[in-house]
């Protein structure tokens, strides 16, 4: 079966992008919600709708893993949908050889938290993302159980995403609201050396986001991070890992056009990608 990766959009694919580099081997459906997108200015209850509706279709699609490579996803829905039971999550999939403890949804927030405390020299770490997870405070409360000591700070940057979607990421009109949330970020506290982009679309700003902080500060990009994350998991879960295909295929699905879609997904993936 191919590991499931799904996103509100196109952004997850920055994340599929360094798992297939990490893991190749493997088969990978990517679903986009793009129909939908965006999903960062979304309540709890719709977000978590959205998500599981595409988590459902991906297990339907045979997916015994899926990874929720969208933050806004992770942060509103994830505990939710790993609470539910199997039947209510996959009905009609528990049959032989589909049985629950064996079917997964895993998230890109914890691997991160896991991981940030050890970046930063300070201990003060901030947090850039979507409104929706800001305000989930996600981020706060899982560091917090890693790295209780660390100091957090988060900045929504709401423009960011209809910039990348827009293709102004790597242009001039992009500066002014790059260098605005970070001036607000880095107002909280000037201690700051570490920066998480904890949104899908964020690495496409990368140069720009670091002509307006410190040079000695870190930016940390999730994509690798999940994708050694996924990696110790699958060692760590051989009874998953041996579900899992590998013929290096990889599909990729969108809840609208997919002209559309595929046009978009290359900036994001890196390379040609079509989809069914
Ligand atoms: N994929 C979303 C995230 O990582 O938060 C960003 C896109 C969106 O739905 N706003």
């Amino acid at each position: 079966q191919p590991i499931g990766v799904f996103d509100s959009g196109y952004g997850g694919l920055t994340v599929l992008r360094e798992i297939v580099q990490k893991l190749p081997q493997y088969d990978y459906v990517y679903l986009g919600d793009n129909a939908r997108t965006p999903y960062g200015t979304r309540s709890f209850e719709t977000v978590y709708h959205y998500t599981l509706e595409c988590v459902r279709h991906l297990f339907d699609r045979g997916c015994r893993l899926v990874i929720l490579a969208c933050n806004t996803a992770s942060a509103k829905a994830l505990r939710n949908i790993q609470q539910l039971d199997l039947p209510t999550l996959a009905p009609g999939l528990d049959g032989p050889g589909l049985d629950g403890p064996n079917r997964r949804v895993l998230g890109v927030i914890r691997p991160t938290t896991e991981v940030i405390g050890n970046y930063t020299k300070t201990g003060q770490v901030g947090i850039l993302a979507t409104r929706g997870t800001v305000s989930s405070e996600s981020y706060v409360v899982e560091i917090e159980k890693f790295f209780p000591e660390l100091r957090v700070f988060q900045e929504a940057c709401p423009m960011w995403v209809p910039l990348v979607e827009n293709g102004e990421y790597d242009r001039p009109g992009a500066d002014y609201f790059v260098r605005q949330h970070l001036d607000r970020l880095l107002a909280q506290s000037p201690d700051i050396d570490t920066l998480l982009l904890a949104c899908t679309h964020y690495p496409l700003l990368v140069n720009k986001i670091r002509q307006y902080v410190p040079a000695e500060t870190t930016i940390l990009s999730q994509g690798g991070i999940v994708a050694d994350s996924l990696a110790d998991y699958l060692l760590r879960h051989p009874e998953i890992e041996r579900q899992c295909s590998q013929h290096g295929q990889r599909t990729f699905l969108t809840t609208d056009s997919t002209a559309d879609f595929d046009r978009q997904a290359t900036v994001f993936y890196g390379e040609a990608v079509r989809s069914d």
